[in-house]
């Protein structure tokens, strides 16, 4: 079949025509972003049952979707690191050879569009035309992907006329995998669980996608192309693409911070980006610029200026309440979809713990009946709302900017039920490197996998990381050397438990707390005790007022026990030891730094271990 392909750029007409003949599509439709687009893709959705129109009262222009049961999170075992060699990728990525996939995913695209509509999604990661970002261009046959792109990219019209004639953009291709034969009826959530395969080609900076429709394995611009390719060209360019929340925060003096936050999946990104901040805390104001993904580049002034390259949140559901994020709850009040929601009787969404009652009577995710008695959860514990960043209350007013902002700390932390105590400050760019590499984090939903409990997750960057692990680190320790003013760098984990399995941290909006001394601290201002890990604060240093939170529950949310400490710092060998030859010795000394202060504590301390920390009291970093 023949198509007049007219983009106004040789390379994609080329590349659409190139692909047009392997897949086989009935029909090419370039998108433009128009609104009467968006309608036209929703009606087809709709009546594909793709879609499912909520209430316009409740949730007024809002679509619930339901995925296929056996598609329903990203797939690290299929997810593939296609790099001219196996080293160059690393031990921490699946890895195969370039030329061999290339190969099979040829067969498997041939013919794979049939009987459906090929898309061309152009979109820009980054404010369109700012130097910071970069374009792609998705070709994809799922109308729910190009409805997603909309809102979790800039994409459309203006970004082929930025493109330009010449521009280059990096290679999205996806394919739900499932041809469709003449007078076949389609079903709701077309998808190929078993061929599904996500393979990146990092030299080409191209990405293929096979047989899964859902979020990070099919809204390629997102953890493909923002995380895994442009940590590959963030390498050799000089720049930072990290898994990372971007949120302003305003001093009661009115002064302006900005802070990365790195957590892994699931482990509160969105929360924090959005967190409303308690009244105890008056005059200081949280803003929003992101909550997943930023882009971070040296500047000419010697710090570290970052960008959100998304448009959109692609947030956890289930947990998002009035109570833990009341600005999320008003983003996704409209404009939104979601996805492996439970559907209430009067046309509207709900998930475990949107409310504290369930309601008496659902249609569940997989879309059966449903009541408190069902036993099953009524949501998929990794359902997603989709809703535009212009949606967030609380969006700061640079969330667009295209020089980005300057950012004054990073905030690292897993999900740990023990041990790790609720904030530390790390000594120096360099110790904040190592805490932030030995990372370690619980199992969640995000992904599907068998992985042991623990799982150490430098940087909340492990599934997504380009390249070797190892020279990824190397590439952090030269960007700290190359700034006048690196970020402060902190580890944070409000996920202690007590001994009865309770959280001892309220978590939520109560983290404002940590993050005003966090600030306070990277100006050099709040106070704080030296420990072996770092520099922490004490009962009095944190604001708590309002919060019931006795001081010895505070102890307990603080306590470094140092045997258990080192038994930790022995357990980083497992992370560092497939990854020792290219290890930065810049590590593995901060590595013998952290064990000698460790055997310090533990030998100034006459009583319990757990006494060990106050050794020296500090005000400055
Ligand atoms: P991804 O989108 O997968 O990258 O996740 P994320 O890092 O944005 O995590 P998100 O903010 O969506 O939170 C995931 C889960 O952690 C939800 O169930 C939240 O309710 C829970 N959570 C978030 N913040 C906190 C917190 O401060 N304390 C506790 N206990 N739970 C939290
Ligand atoms: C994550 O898993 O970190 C997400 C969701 O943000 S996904 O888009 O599926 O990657
Ligand atoms: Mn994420």
């Amino acid at each position: 079949m023949n198509h007049e392909i007219s983009t106004g750029n040789a390379a994609l007409d080329a590349w659409v025509n190139e692909t047009s003949a392997l897949c086989e599509p009935e029909t090419i439709v370039i998108c433009d972003g128009s609104e009467g687009e968006r309608s036209r893709l929703i009606d087809l959705a709709l009546a594909s049952g793709t879609l499912i129109a909520l209430n316009p009262e409740k949730r007024p222009n809002s679509y619930l979707c339901r995925s296929d049961v056996r598609d329903v999170a990203r797939v690290e075992s299929r997810t593939f690191i296609c790099a001219e060699s196996e080293s160059a990728a690393g031990p921490t990525n699946n890895w195969q050879d370039p030329t061999l996939t290339k190969a099979a995913l040829t067969r498997l695209f041939r013919g794979s569009m049939r009987g459906r509509t090929l898309y061309v999604v152009p979109f820009s990661m980054g404010p369109v035309g700012s130097p910071l970002s970069r374009i792609g261009v998705e070709l994809t046959d799922s109308p729910y992907v190009v409805l997603s792109m909309r809102i979790m990219t800039r994409m459309g019209a203006p970004v082929l006329a930025a493109l330009g004639d010449r521009g280059d953009f990096v290679r999205c291709l996806h394919s739900v995998g499932a041809p469709l034969s003449a007078g076949q009826a389609d079903v709701p959530w077309p998808c190929n669980p078993d061929r599904t395969i996500i393979a990146h080609f990092p030299d080409e900076r191209s990405v293929w996608s096979f047989g899964s429709g859902y979020g990070g394995n099919a809204l390629l611009g997102k953890k493909c192309f923002a995380l895994r390719l442009a940590s590959v060209m963030a390498r050799e360019e000089g720049w930072l693409a990290e898994h990372m929340a971007l949120l302003g925060v305003e001093s009661p003096t009115g002064e302006r911070s900005y802070v990365g936050a790195a957590f892994p999946s699931a482990c509160g990104k969105t929360n924090f980006a959005m967190l409303v901040v308690p009244d105890a805390l008056s005059g200081w104001k949280v803003t929003t610029l992101g909550d997943d993904i930023a882009w971070l580049r040296p500047g000419a002034d010697g710090r570290l200026h970052a960008i959100n390259p998304e448009n959109g949140m692609f947030g956890v559901a289930p947990g998002t309440s009035e109570r833990s994020n009341p600005n999320a709850m008003r983003a996704i009040a409209a404009d939104s979809i979601f996805t492996n929601v439970a559907l209430t009787d009067d046309g509207d969404v709900w998930w475990e713990g949107m409310t504290e009652e369930p309601p008496a009577h659902l249609i569940d995710w997989r879309g059966r009946d449903w009541t408190p008695s069902s036993g099953t959860p009524a949501a998929h514990p990794n359902a997603r709302f989709t809703t535009p960043l212009e949606r967030c209350p609380s969006l700061d007013p640079a969330w667009n900017d295209p020089s980005g902002v300057p950012v004054d700390a990073f905030v690292f932390g897993g999900r740990m039920s023990h041990d790790m105590p609720l904030v530390f400050q790390t000594r120096n760019w360099e110790h904040g490197v190592y805490a932030a590499a030995t990372m370690g984090s619980e199992a969640t939903a995000a992904a599907e996998s068998n992985l042991p409990a623990i799982r150490r997750d430098p940087m909340a960057m492990l599934p997504f990381c380009g390249y070797h692990m190892a020279d990824y680190f190397a590439h952090w320790v030269e960007i700290g050397q190359a700034l006048r003013e690196p970020p402060a760098v902190f580890r944070v984990n409000w996920f202690r438990r007590d001994d009865d399995g309770k959280f001892l941290w309220p978590g939520y909006g109560e983290n404002a707390r940590v993050l005003a001394w966090i600030v306070e601290r990277a100006r050099g201002r709040a106070r704080a005790t030296e420990t072996p890990y770092g520099f922490m604060p004490r009962y009095r240093d944190l604001n708590l007022r309002g919060l019931e939170l006795s001081e010895g529950d505070f102890e307990h949310l603080m306590r470094i026990e140092v045997a258990r400490a080192l038994i930790e710092l022995d357990s980083h060998d497992t992370l560092f030891e497939p990854l020792m030859s290219r290890l930065p010795r810049e590590l593995l000394h901060q590595r013998y730094l952290l064990r000698e202060r460790l055997h310090r504590a533990a030998e100034a301390s006459s009583g319990p271990v757990h006494e060990a920390p106050l050794l020296i009291e500090s005000t400055a970093a």
